[in-house]
């Protein structure tokens, strides 16, 4: 089943376990034949070639490099409820678990013959930059070329990496397969669905599925096996982006952020001007005292909803080129890509992921089906961005990472831009605090709050307690500790009306970059040290050339204590839960309250900026 020219590319590697794995699942799934990609460009051109000429992509006419591809109607997100962290009869608190033993037979019983008729391919990837002290090595096997062609896109190719270390390689091992496929070429077999994480032999199970959430193994696949890792190495693995924002005299400042899907991500880490580096998950490790941070991917799997011309000018760029682009879930009339929200008018007809489309067409629940999904998707390597930090994304050792930034959803608490008083008072108290309301658009009912510890909560794999354990340790073998923020793009007034505008964030990027250097004092509130009205006019003249008012100000800025103490009592509750959790959480909260309690007494429900001294 293995041709000799195949099994010549896995035997120059000289692994015996990578042997035993690959011949494992041949054995199990049979596949007619084999495929080893190696990191030349004619196996790369192979996989793409075979997504093409199989129909798993098509090609669209607006640029040759541009493919569409089409998950099932009902596959169109990851799957929350059928993947599960196998453990040892150990239940987690938040965490979907599952028996080890009987998930593996499972999976293994469904797997069984499935690629029958079908190619294996075989390919090789790292994590981080090649031969860094962040590289993990990855080997993933699949029978979707869409899912190798993404990966391809969004991943460092690792074949000569594997062969440079040879026999005694460590690698975490990925086994997807997409089961039977449908007219359209969508994975049809969904009651079977699965993904199962493995902790304790590095390997993930996924299988009747193709949406690239749950399919890529490199992404959120591997993620579950890297929180773990890190927490047990003392090193973090982050659900952030990673960017530079310029400052003063040519000065570069890296930040992370993590903030719940839909919550402004992707665009804080694109804002005009800054420097990209990363747009979902980081790495950040203790170099020689100090916290350094990479790009865990090389390309972008984003949310193409809403996209345009002039809120996303370098995304659109991307789009419009001809850098390679696989679209998933999109709209695609007469051979050309469209989604809601883009420029123009849309077309009434086509094709999208419910097939044959038409306005107002419904599907068999009876809800009207939108011309594209609201998870559909663009696939592109980050090299197509104008706006990338090049030499950041590739350096081995990473970058200085000055700050970490976390974001959520809320109306009505945290004001838009706050700095912790240290690292423990951030990581406790914003990062571990996180919650985030879920919109109309998604969830039906508007504002109800989710617990969102670090927006990592959909990929945790282990203990909470043990993960907070581990980042309040973290800083206390650095001799440089980035500065901890908050920020909150969706804060509102009584009547319901935001606050900001969506440019805004543009100034909190900057306001931040000079904190971190001591450049602007900054006013001491009882959740943190929040920015001075006259600096915070300076920047928006300057980078938006706005008139920012006192008036706007002290609506955004004014701290409002009975909604920040309902935070606390929330959140104090959900770690009461979790066993482990660190005494130092309910210590930091309980200061946090006190805090509060004495502003309530002293000025009441609404502490004006404007009545709060410099420090
Ligand atoms: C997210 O939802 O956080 C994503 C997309 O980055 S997925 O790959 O589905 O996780
Ligand atoms: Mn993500």
């Amino acid at each position: 089943m293995i041709s000799p020219e195949q099994m010549a590319k896995l035997e120059a590697i000289g692994s015996e376990e990578l042997m035993d794995f690959v011949n494992r699942y041949v054995e199990l799934m049979e596949p007619d034949s084999v495929f080893v990609c190696t990191d030349s460009d004619e196996d790369y051109r192979y996989i793409r070639e075979r997504a093409l000429r199989e129909g798993e992509e098509r090609q669209l006419k607006d640029f040759g490099s541009h493919t569409v591809h089409f998950d099932n109607y009902y596959d169109q997100a990851r799957d929350k409820k059928n993947t599960a962290i196998l453990t040892d009869g150990e239940e987690i608190p938040f965490i979907n678990t599952k028996d080890r033993s009987e998930g593996l037979e499972e999976i293994h019983e469904i797997m069984k013959e499935i690629m029958k008729g079908r190619e294996m391919i075989v390919a090789f990837f790292s994590l981080g930059p090649r031969e860094s002290p962040f590289s993990i090595l990855g080997v993933q096997i699949t029978d979707s070329p869409y899912v190798a062609h993404s990966e391809h896109m969004l991943y460092r190719t690792a074949y000569d990496e594997f062969k440079r270390i040879g026999k005694g390689v460590e690698f975490f091992k990925f086994v997807h397969s997409e089961g039977e496929l449908d007219e359209r070429k969508s994975s049809k077999n969904l009651d079977k669905r699965r993904v199962y994480i493995d902790l304790k032999e590095k390997s993930v199970y996924s299988v009747n599925t193709q949406y690239g959430g749950n399919t890529i193994g490199l992404k959120k696949p591997a993620f579950r096996l890297t929180i773990d890792q890190a927490a047990r190495e003392g090193w973090l693995s982050e659900h952030m982006f990673l960017m530079g924002v310029n400052g003063p005299d040519g000065r570069v400042s890296y930040f992370t952020g993590a903030f719940p899907s839909m919550c402004g991500k992707t665009s804080t880490c694109m804002v005009r001007g800054e420097r990209l580096v990363g747009d979902d998950l980081s790495f950040i490790r203790n170099i020689d005292g100090e916290a350094r941070a990479v790009n865990v991917e090389n390309g972008v799997f984003g949310i193409i909803q809403g996209i345009n011309s002039r809120d996303d000018p370098q995304i659109w760029n991307v789009l419009h080129s001809d850098n390679e682009v696989i679209f998933s879930n999109i709209l695609v009339s007469e051979g050309l890509p469209y989604w809601t929200g883009k420029d123009g008018e849309l077309p009434d007809r086509g094709e999208n992921h419910s097939g044959e489309w038409w306005k107002g067409k419904k599907d068999a629940e009876g809800n009207e089906i939108p011309p594209s999904h609201k998870n559909a998707r663009f696939t592109v390597r980050l090299s197509s961005f104008e706006n990338l930090d090049a030499d950041a994304l590739d350096a081995g050792k990473g970058v200085p990472l000055s700050g970490i930034i976390f974001g959520g959803r809320d109306a009505d608490t945290w004001p838009p831009v706050c700095e912790s008083f240290n690292w423990k008072h951030g990581i406790i108290t914003k990062g571990a605090s996180l919650e985030s309301e879920t919109t109309a658009a998604t969830l039906g009912k508007e504002g109800v709050r989710k617990f969102n510890p670090m927006a990592i909560l959909d990929f945790m794999s282990i203990n909470l307690g043990k993960y907070l354990r581990n980042y309040l340790d973290f800083e206390k073998k650095l001799q440089k500790v980035p500065k901890v923020f908050a920020v909150n793009y969706f804060i509102r007034d009584e009547n319901g009306n935001f606050l900001n505008e969506k440019t805004d964030k543009a100034v909190w990027l900057k306001w931040m970059e000079l904190r971190v250097h001591g450049d602007v004092s900054a006013l001491e509130s009882p959740i943190g040290y929040i920015p001075i009205y006259r600096d915070l006019k300076a920047l928006f003249k300057e980078v938006l050339n706005k008139d920012y008012s006192e008036e706007d100000y002290e609506k955004q800025f004014t701290i409002r204590v009975p909604e920040l103490l309902n935070k606390i009592e929330r959140i104090e509750k959900a770690y009461r839960e979790i066993d482990g959790t660190p005494e130092e959480l309910f210590e930091e909260l309980e200061e946090e309250r006190e805090r509060l309690e004495e502003t309530l007494r002293h000025y009441g429900k609404r502490l004006s900026p404007f009545d709060i001294g410099f420090i």
